[in-house]
């Protein structure tokens, strides 16, 4: 057995989270390390997908859920207008190998990097 995720030990309460939504199929924490004003992660509970491209071929409902959640979570902590990122592999900077997206939001105009 592999081990969980960080992100699997955080959905069952064995390490601190903060949750800022959280469906059946979804939860959203804020990073520990945010890049932005609003910066939080959209995870699906499973783990089974270790990408993006993996989720999306396996299961492209769930990542519209994903989607739905990004901008559900940008209406409710900034203006509705968000940055969405999937890192892909360690060389794109994946460290986590439990697919989720940020989300990035409050940036003020013009100043966005990348
Ligand atoms: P990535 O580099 O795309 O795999 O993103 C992983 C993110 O996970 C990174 O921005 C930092 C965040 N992260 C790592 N460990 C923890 C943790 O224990 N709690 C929280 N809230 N975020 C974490």
């Amino acid at each position: 057995m592999t081990e969980p995720s960080i992100f699997t030990r955080i959905l069952n309460g064995e390490i601190p989270g903060e949750f800022v939504a959280q469906t059946d199929h979804l939860f959203a924490i804020r990073d520990i390390n945010p890049q932005a004003p609003v910066h939080v992660l959209v995870i699906p509970k499973t783990e089974q997908y270790r990408d993006v491209t993996e989720l999306a071929a396996a299961d492209p409902g769930l990542m519209a859920e994903m989607v739905a959640m990004a901008k559900q979570i940008a209406v409710e902590l900034a203006n509705g207008e968000y940055r969405l990122i999937f890192n892909n592999g360690a060389s794109a900077a994946q460290s986590v190998f439990h697919v989720h997206a940020h989300v990035l939001a409050g940036i003020e105009e013009n100043k966005l990097v990348g």
